[in-house]
């Protein structure tokens, strides 16, 4: 790099240090900061010498669901990211299958882990009451309910699933910052799978209208200032050791790869996996430095999804990436 190129980008890294310092500084307050702090690291604490297990458990922090970003301060109305959640539920559910402990940071009411096969809508086609007017879990829908209870239960009961809900933005961003400083204990065993669909833009707290905003003053116009990219941050100075995975998702398929290697390079993520929103649970592809890798569902099978052999690939390359670095 020349001299004047390094310096560009060192002004560059200066106006994106004082835009996120100053996003964090304007932003409301965490509801319960200290709380979560306190539950992460004894989360945190419990996994890295679980009883009865040698070595300490690796750690993911799975986040998924959509940020929103509220237009009056006394929220009525806001801009929303498209995401279910389905893509971080089952994930989450793989990587505790694979070992992992997983900090689910996730959008709330969206698709939680091991209710992806019981009904959504409405929830209680599952029950029926019985002839002694008791109540009973439909026939149909007995083995999906067995298999959430007992799953959802072993996994709390062993101490692997640590879930954290946000809705906006602001939520989002400081949990993630607080999340990443007390992962970075755990060097290259941590893990990001960064699945939320993140807003670009938003509408800074203190610009916000308080109250409901009046529709009798005709038309609105909004200034959107830009969400500041986080990424960089959380592998430069959050959680430098940890093995990093950041999503793309495109509707146009001529620019979805091309825009994944960007960010792949500009945040220097360790993998990026690029999805198209109409194919997005049949078929991705995980873009690294050393090539493309498409991952598909198995075709074959029933009830297969995208998430396993995505979650079984990326497990190994974290194995592969915990022993480069121990070496
Ligand atoms: O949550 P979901 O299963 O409906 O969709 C998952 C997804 C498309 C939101 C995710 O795979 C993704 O691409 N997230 C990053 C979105 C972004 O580019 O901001």
């Amino acid at each position: 790099m020349d001299s004047v190129n390094a310096s560009e980008s060192e002004t560059q890294q200066l106006t994106l240090d004082v835009e996120i310092e100053s996003f964090f500084e304007s932003t409301p307050p965490l509801k319960d900061s200290a709380g979560v702090q306190k539950k992460l690291h004894d989360f945190i604490k419990f996994n890295s010498s679980p009883p009865g297990c040698e070595s300490g458990r690796r750690v993911v922090c799975v986040t998924c669901g959509g940020t929103t970003v509220p237009l009056e301060q006394r929220c009525v109305r806001y801009i929303d990211n498209f995401s279910s959640g389905h893509r971080g539920a089952a994930s989450t559910e793989y990587f505790i299958k694979a070992g992992y402990a997983v900090v689910y940071l996730h959008r709330r009411e969206t698709c939680q882990p091991y209710c992806r096969y019981l009904p959504e809508d409405p929830f209680l086609e599952c029950f029926e009451f019985n002839k002694e007017s008791s109540i009973q879990v439909q026939p149909s829908y007995s083995e999906a309910v067995r298999r959430a209870i007992g799953d959802h239960h072993a996994a709390v009961a062993e101490g692997r699933l640590l879930k954290i809900p946000f809705t906006t933005i602001f939520e989002y961003l400081q949990m993630l910052r607080i999340i990443a400083m007390s992962m970075k204990v755990l060097g290259s065993h941590a893990m990001f799978y960064l699945a939320a669909a993140v807003s670009d833009f938003y509408v800074p707290w203190k610009s916000l209208a308080e109250h409901k905003i009046q529709s009798a003053s005709g038309s609105l116009d909004m200034q959107l200032a830009q969400v500041p990219k986080m990424l960089s941050v959380l592998r430069k100075e959050w959680a430098p050791l940890a093995f990093c995975i950041s999503f793309k998702l495109e509707t146009d398929s001529k620019i979805l790869l091309e825009k994944a290697d960007m960010a792949l390079k500009k945040y220097k993520m360790h993998m990026v996996v690029a999805n198209e929103l109409l194919t997005r649970k049949e078929e991705v592809t995980i873009v690294t430095n050393n090539g493309n890798i498409p991952v598909h569902r198995d075709k074959t099978q029933p009830c297969s999804d995208v998430e396993q052999p995505l979650v079984e690939l990326l497990v190994h390359k974290h194995s592969a990436y915990v022993d480069d670095s121990d070496t």
